[in-house]
């Protein structure tokens, strides 16, 4: 494979761009190399500067659920921009969204569009400061909630790739109203919330953890965050940013049966555009200005484009597509745990619907500790491998992979080769 292009291009963004990427784990360093710069995408495959053409597990980090180009997603887009770029201002497809995701996500009750996962979590949190007068918000280790400062604190993602779970910049006194755990600990969390339960304003979860590698919350888990937080008057966020409209059609609430106080989404919603949303209990959201005191705002909230995207994708959602990523899931789980057995690689395949990840280390991987254990050598070799053999995979082992509607068994089984041959080499 020849990468003479990104190679020149990379260099030239070096020089202007911080690490030659403007989001950290894009700069490949943590598996070696550099990163592919990439021309188009159609489909479940993504082709580079240099005309090389790769099976696209990333996904844009996964809003590509319909495939990368979806034509009714592009027309959509296309004949929104027509129409204007932004207006701020309110418009009419603003209503038609809100409608839907409340029909999809019934607990989102009343809600606001912003522009990304990290505004949405961050006001979140703020909202539910607001509505409880309190100042503490627990999260758990490992779990990422974007780059506000008082939700990198001991955060997954480029944050744990990079050895900076606790970014520098975020001062001590706001770190400090930041109370970790470790994920799936219910008796730490029930003895945390019943010592300082009247303090505590919020607990924020992914509630199928896709920022240490897919690690799914274990029966009762997520039950007793909600439980609890209503028992103690705390307010229960999941965010869903990543697993919304990816674990099905109403995200892992709807999965699981559960009824959180304040939901997060983006990624799928914005459709492949910058929007996401956060909303839940009515009492809760009425607290946002103009109705309460609650400030947040924003000139590019519910961007008339970005609203398009996002509506054509949900729009599109249907069982059959989830029916189709739980098998190729499966598939795609059954082929790399086989792989890595013959390799004789100690590690695990961790899947929830379409997120998905192999760990280099063996399972189950239930929390973050579990997740650093893992082989980071190895890792890096195995992505290396996959990306010379035309699989893009996300670039650090805490990211998951995942699955779309554009994937084909066809697909999945070169995959599975590809990643036999990366893991024997
Ligand atoms: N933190 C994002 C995934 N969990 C990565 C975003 C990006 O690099 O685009």
């Amino acid at each position: 494979m020849k990468h003479d292009r990104s190679k020149a291009l990379f260099a030239r963004a070096e020089r202007v761009i911080v690490a030659g990427v403007n989001s950290p784990v894009r700069a490949f360093r943590a598996v070696g190399g550099e990163p592919p710069f990439i021309a188009r995408g159609h489909g479940a495959r993504v082709v580079d500067v240099d005309g090389n053409e790769y099976i696209d597990y990333v996904g844009s980090w996964g809003p590509a659920i319909l495939g990368h180009a979806h034509p009714e997603v592009v027309r959509a887009v296309q004949a929104a921009a027509g129409e204007g770029l932004s207006f701020g201002a309110p418009t009419e497809r603003e209503v038609v969204f809100a409608e839907l995701v409340n029909q999809l996500v019934p607990s989102m009750e009343l809600m606001r569009c912003v522009s990304s996962g990290t505004e949405a979590t961050m006001s979140a949190i703020r909202v539910a400061r607001g509505f409880t007068g309190r100042e503490l918000i627990v999260k758990f280790e490992g779990c990422y909630h974007g780059h506000a400062d008082h939700l990198l604190v001991k955060a997954g993602s480029g944050a744990a790739t990079f050895g900076e779970p606790d970014s520098a910049g975020v001062t001590s006194a706001v770190a400090r109203t930041t109370l970790t755990l470790a994920y799936n600990d219910v008796a730490a969390l029930r003895e945390l919330v019943h010592a300082r339960g009247s303090e505590i304003a919020a607990v924020i979860v992914e509630p199928v953890v896709g920022n240490m590698g897919c690690v799914p919350p274990e029966p009762g888990f997520l039950e007793a965050i909600v439980e609890l937080c209503k028992t103690h008057g705390a307010v229960s966020i999941f965010d869903e940013v990543m697993t919304g409209f990816r674990l099905g059609i109403a995200g892992a609430q709807g999965r699981f049966g559960l009824t959180p106080d304040l939901t997060t989404l983006g990624k799928i919603a914005g459709g492949g555009l910058p929007l996401a949303v956060y909303g839940g209990r009515r009492d809760i959201m009425s607290r946002v200005a103009p109705l309460g005191p609650v400030y947040q705002a924003g000139t590019l909230s519910g961007n008339p484009v970005a609203v398009a995207a996002g509506l054509a994708t949900l729009s599109l959602l249907e069982p059959a597509l989830y029916e189709k990523l739980e098998a190729l899931g499966a598939r795609l789980e059954l082929g790399l745990a086989s792989a890595a057995a013959k390799a004789g690689v100690p590690s695990c395949v961790q899947r929830v619907g379409a997120m998905i990840t192999l760990f280099f280390a063996p399972g189950p991987i239930r929390t973050f500790d579990d997740a650093a254990r893992q082989d980071k050598e190895r890792f890096a070799r195995f992505h290396r491998g996959l990306v010379e053999r035309g699989v893009y995979w996300p670039a650090s082992m805490y990211e998951a992979a995942f699955l779309g509607a554009a994937h084909t068994e066809a697909d999945i089984d070169r995959t599975i080769d590809a990643a036999a041959q990366a893991l024997a080499g």
